[in-house]
């Protein structure tokens, strides 16, 4: 009898068939009910796509689950005391969308800082017919203070790669982590000192009741009115107004976000109409090499759970 898993999204096909390799069989699950009672009683294991809120009444609703597998590594959508309560382990995919998710993050500081998109529609247009010295100066990266807040995987690439751009790092992390940090060339800063002296301040950590709303209005009026605030980690560790404000009232001087709150945004949200936001649909870890790791490392959590084994990549 194969495993019955439920998911919450269509998964591509190469998903399926990875799935259906190691015996599962895949059925849908509607985040807004109603589902099945049978479908509910069936399922073995949880393969969660995107960010559905999975919670101790979702997880009472299936009795026989053994395990929840995320593609992701980030876990702020799933109540992980709910889920311990119940003794029903949860995988994540940490390791594996940190490159990715770095590199992301430094294009959207680049294409912030030297006017990418701004010039893309500029050089398509007709009122470009002959060259201006004098037009979109951007903000330089190369030898500028990065600020990174979030010193874990993701962080610890972002500050590789500033190092190439001969910038100053600074980082502020929940602990200090002088045996990493020193080798990347990063030093510990307070948040408020990290955001005074920083060109560009790059969110990194994970979204925690701790860092929700963490860069608010106090932050972003603490930062220099040139700086340049990329967001590659949740939507809600940014409070949404006080950006519009400080976007709006020069109190920055762009932003570059993969993730927004909500996400998406309301198609009329101010943000949208704004020529110094550079935004990206959550393209963190989306390309091919990484989803593959993703998507083996969710399998592989998956698996050890529905056999008892210990998961690989554990969360609780
Ligand atoms: C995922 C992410 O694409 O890993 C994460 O936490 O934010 C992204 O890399 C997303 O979670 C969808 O599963």
């Amino acid at each position: 009898m194969p495993y019955q898993i439920l998911t919450n999204a269509e998964l591509a096909p190469w998903i399926m068939e990875m799935l259906e390799a190691v015996d599962c069989q895949i059925h849908l699950w509607n985040e807004d009910g109603p589902n099945d009672p049978a479908l509910l009683e069936s399922a073995d294991g949880f393969f969660v796509y995107g960010h559905p809120a999975i919670n101790g009444a979702m997880l009472d609703s299936m009795p026989n689950l053994r395990v929840v597998a995320n593609q992701g590594v980030g876990v702020d959508h799933i109540n992980l005391d709910d889920a311990k309560a119940r003794g029903i382990p949860v995988g994540n995919t940490p390791g594996f969308v940190d490159g990715a998710t770095a590199d992301m993050t430094f294009a959207l500081l680049m294409a912030a800082a030297r006017n990418i998109v701004r010039g893309d529609h500029y050089a398509r247009s007709p009122g470009f017919i002959h060259y201006d010295a004098n037009i979109l100066h951007g903000q330089e990266v190369f030898g500028a203070t990065l600020g990174i807040i979030g010193m874990g995987g993701i962080g610890q690439q972002v500050a590789r790669r500033a190092a190439g751009f001969d910038m100053k790092i600074l980082y502020h992390n929940r602990n200090p982590i002088p045996a990493i940090a020193d080798g990347l060339g990063a030093t510990y800063a307070s948040l408020d000192d990290l955001l005074a002296q920083s060109d560009f301040v790059t969110l990194n950590m994970p979204m925690t009741p701790e860092t929700r709303h963490m860069i608010g209005r106090r932050e972003l009026t603490l930062m220099k009115p040139t700086a340049i605030l990329v967001n590659a980690a949740r939507g809600g560790v940014v409070d949404h107004d006080a950006l519009v404000e400080a976007l709006q009232n020069s109190g920055i001087w762009a932003a570059g976000l993969d993730v927004t709150d909500p996400e998406p945004l309301p198609r009329d949200h101010p943000l949208l109409g704004m020529d110094n936001v550079v935004i990206a649909p959550h393209l963190g870890s989306a390309t091919r090499k990484t989803r593959i790791g993703m998507v083996t490392r969710t399998i592989e959590n998956l698996i050890a759970g529905l056999t008892g084994q210990d998961l690989p990549s554990r969360v609780v």
